[in-house]
């Protein structure tokens, strides 16, 4: 499991900075982002620091992925008001990544009238 010593999100996962949590396994782990774009907003990482999606390799992309849904899920069904989600991936300063250790924003969709885009 690589650990970088700077990376914010790898002290989440090492229980070094508070985080509230999810959902979490051998492989990764789930906490409620800061911003909380809407309520529930949720970022799903890997345990390993792997900077972006760029840097997968095939085992940790299908151990990742195939995680994702069952997360969705479990936050859908922690609220009725939950119609729908964005799974938002940033790679990149360009594409507004500013933590450099790959995350998926799981964004609850509550109405039409939520907020966000
Ligand atoms: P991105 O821009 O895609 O790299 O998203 C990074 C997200 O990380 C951003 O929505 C805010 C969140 N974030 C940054 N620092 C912390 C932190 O210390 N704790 C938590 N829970 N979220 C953080």
């Amino acid at each position: 499991m690589a650990y970088d010593a700077d990376c914010i999100f790898c002290k989440i996962i090492q229980n070094e900075i508070p985080s509230t949590v999810v959902y979490e396994d051998d492989v990764v782990k789930a906490f409620l982002d800061l911003t909380q774009t809407t309520p529930g907003h949720t970022l799903v990482v890997p345990k390993t620091h792997v900077a972006d999606i760029f840097a997968y390799d095939a085992d940790l992309a299908a151990q990742v992925f195939s995680r994702i849904p069952k997360i969705a899920r479990a936050i859908k069904a922690s609220d009725p008001a939950i119609v729908g989600m964005n799974i938002i991936n940033n790679n990149g300063k360009v594409a507004s990544q500013s933590v450099f250790h790959s995350h998926f924003h799981l964004i609850p969709r509550y109405s039409d009238t939520d907020g966000f885009g």
